[in-house]
């Protein structure tokens, strides 16, 4: 039997070792089973559960190069970026994360709460399922993990130290490839496109050299504005969910960025969810929640951050009059750029989300992809005019108008 003092990608019989070996969780007579659970795109998750008590937990692992391919070599730093981002963000957004047991700089694995009660959020949106408070523990969340990290409240050498902590290259560089530059140019020939959407992408994405100069400048701002702890990759596989709890899970991609990368995140992957909805006739009440859901993360973003602001600023020039509303106003202007890379790289680039993908209907597929890159061309070329939950809302649906095959 190893004593994990050395790395190795663990099986799920070597996780119960593992975790016998480590954890003073389950009690000695514990009957523990284990199953590999994970389906995203990095990383390997077990859980472990005692048959006779019903306790289990969570055995994260990170491999060195991402589960989706080979073709992306990746330090196993991100366990440890993971670990830690999410102690801190639980502590500024208290009951929104997972409990973190154990972080193992050697096994590069952590153990957390198991979250088996939830469901991940996207597969909750495709099922139509409704959860009231999702709109407001998201904001929250954003708020107070992203103002809260940032030059205006923080002690700037304490920031600076943050910014140098949660160096992110290897995962910094996917988003710079998958989301800014791919999707424009399909340079590493991997983009994954919907056939019968290939001909409209290749002249409306690839072929628009307004929207590629305005994918580039935004690049910049992705690789250069240290302005906040951000998640990093806040779509809505990173969310579990259930009737009366949000969690959010999977910082590994957290990095010192731009405040609206995570907001303009959940706009896009809410609006994944309505456009599904909208091309398949989704339930009345559904999409109704859904559309008060985008408008509600918007706005109340928007007044939980200013009150956050006068709550917690400590930078003197912050405090100038102004000054708070001009940069939740460039919070927001980045939140509609980054809505629009968001919805474009999902389908125009490598890694896809389920909410378009198992759309079955060829012609509903077709309907609901140009209507997420129209709007999305909207958000990116005139993103100083979205700066209310209902413009975000009409752009969307304009483009759904516009795009209307039924
Ligand atoms: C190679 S990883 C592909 C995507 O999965 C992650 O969740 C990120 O969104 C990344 O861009
Ligand atoms: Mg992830």
């Amino acid at each position: 039997m190893t004593d994990f003092n050395s790395y190795f990608l663990m099986n799920a019989d070597e996780v119960v070792q593992y975790v016998k070996a480590k954890m003073n969780y389950f009690t000695e007579n514990a009957d523990l089973t284990c199953a590999e659970i994970g389906d995203g795109n990095l990383n390997y998750v077990f859980r472990v559960v005692d048959e006779k008590s019903g306790k289990s937990l969570i055995v994260k692992q990170a491999g060195d190069t991402a589960r989706i391919s080979d073709e992306f070599k990746l330090s196993t730093n991100r366990i440890r970026i993971e670990s830690n981002v999410l102690k801190l963000e639980g502590e500024l957004a208290q009951g929104l994360v997972p409990d973190v047991y154990l972080y193992d700089d050697v096994m590069n694995c952590c153990v957390m709460e198991d979250l088996s009660d939830h469901t991940i959020l996207r597969t909750a949106l495709n099922e139509g399922r409704i959860f009231p408070k999702l709109a407001d523990d998201l904001t929250t969340f954003m708020v107070n993990t992203l103002l809260l990290t940032s030059d205006v409240v923080m002690e700037h050498k304490a920031k600076k130290a943050l910014v140098q902590d949660y160096i992110n290259p290897e995962l910094c560089e996917i988003s710079e490839d998958l989301v800014y530059s791919e999707p424009f140019t399909d340079h590493n020939n991997r983009n994954d496109l919907f056939p019968a959407n290939k001909e409209w992408i290749e002249e409306n994405i690839y072929g628009d050299a307004r929207l590629r100069f305005e994918a580039a400048k935004l690049k910049f701002a992705f690789m250069t504005n240290a302005q906040a702890l951000v998640h990093g990759d806040l779509h809505s596989g990173s969310v579990f969910v259930k009737e009366d709890s949000t969690k959010v899970i999977d910082p590994e991609f957290a990095f010192y960025g731009p405040m609206g990368y995570d907001v303009g995140n959940v706009i896009a992957n809410l609006m994944f969810a309505w456009s599904r909805a909208y091309v398949t006739d989704a339930d009345e009440k559904y999409v109704s929640w859904l559309e008060s859901t985008i408008v509600e993360t918007v706005d109340l973003f928007k007044v939980k951050f200013l009150a956050s602001w006068k709550e917690n600023v400590t930078e003197i020039m912050a405090k100038e009059q102004g000054f708070d509303q001009w940069y939740l106003d460039s919070v927001l202007q980045d939140t509609a750029s980054v809505t629009g890379m968001e919805l474009i790289r999902r389908i125009a680039g490598l890694a896809k989300v389920k909410d378009l993908t198992t759309i079955a209907d060829e012609q509903q597929r077709v309907q609901a992809e140009r209507t997420c890159l129209s709007a999305a061309k909207e958000f990116i070329l005139n993103a100083q005019g979205f700066r209310t939950g209902e413009q975000f809302l009409q752009g969307l649906k304009n483009s759904a108008s516009s795009h209307n095959m039924r």
